[in-house]
């Protein structure tokens, strides 16, 4: 169960103040300095107590990490942790190379030692930064981070641009990380590691500034380990308009709000209907009671907008489209897990008993009969191919798959799920929720070459065998 603690209102003003500023500084060659280090963070209402946490630049989260669609960006990260890390920029349709998967795309960065990553994002839209080396255990102590592109379309479109980035930490009673249920196999054959205290941008309760009147951008990413979330804004008209950070034809959202799996992401926008003083909610539903996870503030003065009653327009970005007449169809079929455990499964090449695989390799699911990333590739397409991929759960419980360097159309869903609306049927998603139980159509043009990981981003379920890759050659 979720036993999130509540608090009163009124906050860490000065952390918060700090945590949001950007430390870096742009030049034309290396546009960000990223220092993952070993930091300290309030998470808890009562400012009192701290958390040792790991994260960017010391923040949690790290930097945000703003750029343009088509224009490079560098990125310079110096591993100031005792531990080897990476950063993957998750759904950005990347060069393989700087991907950042360790052991796929590159040697980790060793404690003291420095990489560039330099690419060049094709789509605009609200993305993130995490690790990809024991992500389970790097992300949940507090490495992640914010990365927008911004298209041509959307100046001037709005008063306001936030990023909400949601996390579930669990912590103890005294504000320090709860270190006993990193590897606890209970969890990891669960719903894996779920948490007790939900921030929005490292914040027990954020508060966002906006005016009456103004219309106001909202980037939601989840970037907890494991648990799903649903959000809406108290007693607003709100509307979706990109999911993954593709745009949709803008879409009102009805009162369940919108559901993010683990690594999904949402972009809502609002006129704010309020008066000075009023505080809007951002409610998180997941539990089916109503949690205050944050507020946006009405401040003083008037709204400037004059184009705010006009229907949004993002540009759609250049991502090709499926052609689903010459697919080649493949199935995955995700199995094992608490209920439903592995008899047995392939190894690091090995066939071995279920038992053999918990105890001494701590793999507890398999996609295809195969717990953890395999010698081979899962397939290999050829460059702009479309590949239909029928996702089988077979499980008890739901999963969150994320396909690397590619955005994939959803094809169907047999069991309508998960709160998902229509609006899923005009997106490009990198990350897509299954239900216990669920069989999901997707597709996509493999377009990008290189070695692609395909994983749950529920990161217990990754680690304990939820992974595999793909190439395009
Ligand atoms: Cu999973």
């Amino acid at each position: 169960m979720f036993t999130r603690r509540r608090f009163l209102a009124g906050s860490s003003g000065v952390l918060a103040m700090a945590a949001s500023a950007p430390l870096f500084a742009a030049s034309e060659k290396l546009s960000y300095k990223i220092a993952p280090m070993a930091s300290k963070a309030v998470l808890l209402e009562d400012g009192g107590k701290q958390t040792a946490v790991w994260a960017y630049n010391g923040l949690v989260p790290g930097p945000v990490v703003r750029t343009k669609k088509g224009e490079e960006v560098s990125i310079e990260v110096f591993n100031q942790l005792e531990h080897p890390t990476t950063i993957h920029w998750h759904g950005i349709r990347i060069d393989n190379a700087m991907d950042g998967v360790a052991g796929l795309t590159q040697v980790p960065i060793q404690p003291g030692e420095r990489f560039v990553y330099r690419f060049t994002p094709p789509d605009a839209g609200t993305y993130w930064y995490h690790p990809h080396n024991k992500t389970w255990e790097q992300l949940a102590r507090g490495l992640y981070g914010t990365l927008i592109v911004e298209g041509d379309a959307e100046e001037g479109q709005f008063d306001r641009d936030y990023p909400i980035v949601a996390d579930d930490w669990r912590l103890e009673n005294d504000g320090s990380i709860h270190e006993a249920s990193f590897q606890s196999m209970h969890d990891w054959s669960h719903e894996g590691r779920l948490g007790n205290v939900l921030t929005l941008n490292g914040k027990p309760y954020e508060r966002l500034e906006v005016i009456a009147g103004e219309r106001v951008r909202l980037r939601f990413i989840n970037t907890s380990n494991a648990r799903i979330m649903r959000f809406s804004l108290a007693n607003q008209e709100t509307s979706l308009i990109a999911l993954d950070g593709q745009p949709i034809p803008e879409t009102k959202l009805g009162g369940d709000g919108i559901t993010l799996a683990p690594a999904q992401r949402a972009d809502l926008v609002l006129d704010i209907n309020g008066r000075e003083g009023d505080e809007i909610a951002i409610l998180e539903t997941s539990n089916n009671d109503r949690l205050v996870a944050g507020y946006l503030v009405c401040g003083q003065g008037k709204a400037t907008h004059s184009s705010a009653k006009l229907p949004v327009t993002l540009k759609n970005n250049s991502v090709p489209e499926p052609e689903l007449s010459n697919a080649r169809v493949l199935e995955l079929e995700m199995s094992g897990g608490a209920m439903r455990f592995l008899t047995s499964g392939i190894y690091k090449g090995q066939k071995m008993g279920g038992r053999e695989l918990a105890t001494k390799h701590q793999q507890l699911w398999a996609f295809n009969g195969v717990a953890g990333m395999p010698e081979q590739a899962f397939f290999s397409a050829r460059r702009g191919e479309t590949i239909k991929l029928k996702l089988l759960n077979e499980t008890a419980w739901p999963h969150s798959i994320h396909l690397h360097g590619h955005h994939f159309r959803i094809l169907s869903r047999d069991r309508g799920s998960v709160a998902m609306g229509d609006y899923e049927k005009h997106a490009f998603r990198d990350t897509v929720l299954l239900e216990r139980d669920e069989t999901v159509e997707i597709a996509f043009v493999a377009e990008n070459p290189g070695k692609w990981m395909m994983h749950c981003h529920m990161l217990e379920h990754q680690a304990a065998g939820m992974a595999t890759w793909f190439e395009v050659l």
